[in-house]
């Protein structure tokens, strides 16, 4: 059964009617460009397999219900909740991701009530975007209700960038997480087989094609079942501290400090500030590299710029932890090209380039590294580039 079926599946259940239609958003990695997302960056990422379904339907009353099955195949409900009614504070755990989503949208002119379903297959609390997914399936759900889906022939549809935009306001200013807009744009604008080179400035993004297995690799995902968080302190010390030392080196944001006076630059900064600033300025070169390898189909090489974008996030921006860097470590010494942490940090997942005919070798390593430490058993998992989010039926 897809998540799809198993969303329509259990709204049929719980609210005892057909669904209007089933809308889904997959989970990402990002291959690099780690924190450069809310300095005017570059990012890489492309969707993965796992998807967030949302099933729904319309209601005449104005409210906001939220089912969400579970793994154990019961269905946890939100409080329904008035949408005119939404405000920041007012609805708190997971049930804030969707509302701030309809909170949201609400700006935008879409009021009517709805009834969601939610499934889904993404890892939760694994780095690899499980709100971001279920945030962009609930924001095309409640716009496809409403007859805005974005894609569509009416002035009044949105474009996928715009819903990103909204999706990320609701992240900050609802959920309260300080986020980019890596995640939502990787989410909604992925396609298939390739990579979103996206130039967050801009908007201007290229879809660049991306075959691991062409060439005998594969990325394979370490989840380390490590937790993490983007509404505690530290994602969002960072941002502040990149927003300082732009408004010191009188810039608009980090993107505009150039490589080659780097070392001038930093010279300008009080010393808490120059990591944060080196690794933003090297980031996006390597993001710049990366994606000319890409093009020049040669991803075989681009091993040692995912480790040096691991050492430069471990150690300057300082957002590992134990276990990304055991991960990283252990796939590198089985004979991997490159490994790196991915999403946010604190936790979460890393990512490894691997030729195929060491798959074993490296995850054997990596299991054995873990246990070494009495760590619990990570996840590993081949990613292959997937669909973005779309509807489903
Ligand atoms: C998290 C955030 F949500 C993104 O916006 C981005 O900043 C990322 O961390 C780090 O690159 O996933």
């Amino acid at each position: 059964m897809t998540t799809a079926d198993r969303a329509a599946a259990a709204f049929q259940q719980v609210y005892d009617r057909v669904p209007t239609g089933i809308w889904s958003a997959p989970g990402r990695v990002n291959l690099i460009g780690e924190h450069t997302d809310y300095n005017d960056g570059f990012v890489l990422p492309f969707a993965l397999p796992y998807r967030i379904a949302v099933a729904a339907a319309p209601r005449e009353d104005g409210v906001l219900a939220v089912g969400t099955l579970g793994v154990d195949g019961n269905v946890q409900h939100a409080d329904p909740f008035p949408i005119a009614d939404l405000e920041p504070g007012l609805v708190s755990g997971w049930a804030a991701y969707p509302s701030g989503v309809a909170w949201v949208l609400r700006s935008q002119g879409i009021t009517g009530g709805a009834d969601l379903m939610v499934a889904g297959d993404v890892p939760a609390g694994a780095g690899l975007s499980s709100s971001h997914a279920l945030e962009c399936a609930v924001a095309l759900a409640l716009l496809g209700l409403a007859g805005r889906s974005p894609d569509g022939d009416e002035a009044s549809s949105p474009t996928r960038q715009e819903i990103a935009r909204w999706v990320q306001r609701s992240e900050n200013d609802f959920v309260g997480a300080p986020t980019g807009l890596l995640d939502q744009t990787a989410s909604l604008c992925c396609v298939e087989a390739h990579a979103l080179f996206l130039d967050v400035r801009s908007g201007k993004s290229e879809q660049v094609h991306f075959d691991a297995a062409a060439e005998g690799l594969e990325v394979l995902v370490v989840d380390t079942r490590a937790s993490h968080s983007h509404t505690d302190g530290g994602y969002g010390a960072r941002r502040a501290g990149c927003e300082r030392a732009a408004e010191i080196l009188g810039v608009p944001a980090l993107r505009d400090v150039e490589i080659t006076e780097l070392t001038e630059t930093l010279t300008r900064l009080p010393e808490d500030l120059r990591p944060l600033v080196r690794h933003v300025v090297t980031e996006n070169d390597r993001v710049l590299q990366t994606v000319d390898l890409l093009r020049a189909t040669r991803l075989g090489d681009i091993g040692p710029l995912l480790s040096a974008s691991h050492a430069s996030l471990r150690d300057d921006y300082r957002v590992s932890c134990l276990e990304l860097d055991i991960a990283v470590d252990a796939a590198m010494a089985a004979g991997a090209l490159g490994a790196r942490m991915v999403g946010g940090g604190f936790g979460g997942s890393a990512i490894a380039l691997v030729p195929v005919d060491l798959h074993s070798a490296v995850e054997k390593s990596v299991y054995a590294a873990f246990a070494e430490r009495s760590l619990p058993k990570p996840r590993l998992f081949t990613a292959v580039p997937s669909a973005g989010a779309g509807q489903d039926r």
